[in-house]
């Protein structure tokens, strides 16, 4: 999708601070933490929103959420993290590709994002 901001990403037409890559699936910083650790995990494939998933995006969902617990690692979070994936209008989407939030840090998080 070309208007769309983390496709600009995946294709390297925006910068950001990586976490990981692979052929399936793109981790970076949020540029806008809301935790002292704060990194997305997406596909790499333009899917809108977790409302638009079909049977297709099982394995690139699955392989995000397989990976998230040993990036949060890598980047700190010892003792545990948020994930959380905001959807649509009411679930207050901003950037309309699939995106994992993942939130951590040294003290628990309350509700958040
Ligand atoms: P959400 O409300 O779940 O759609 O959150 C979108 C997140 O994406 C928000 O926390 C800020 C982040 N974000 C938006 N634009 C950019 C960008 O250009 N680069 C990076 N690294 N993060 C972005």
């Amino acid at each position: 999708m070309s208007d769309c901001i983390f496709c600009k990403i995946v294709a390297g037409e925006i910068p950001s601070r990586k976490v990981y890559e692979d052929e399936d699936i793109l981790a970076f910083h949020d540029i806008n933490p809301a935790a002292p650790v704060h990194f997305l995990i997406i596909p790499k494939k333009h899917i809108p929103t977790l409302a638009d998933a079909t049977e297709q995006d099982i394995p690139v969902l699955g392989k995000i959420m397989a990976i998230a617990g040993k990036l949060a690692k890598q980047e700190g979070c010892h003792d545990g993290f948020r994930t959380i994936v905001n959807t649509g209008r009411v679930g207050c989407q901003e950037v309309y590709h699939v995106h994992v939030h993942i939130l951590g840090g040294d003290k628990p998080l309350g509700l958040m994002l």
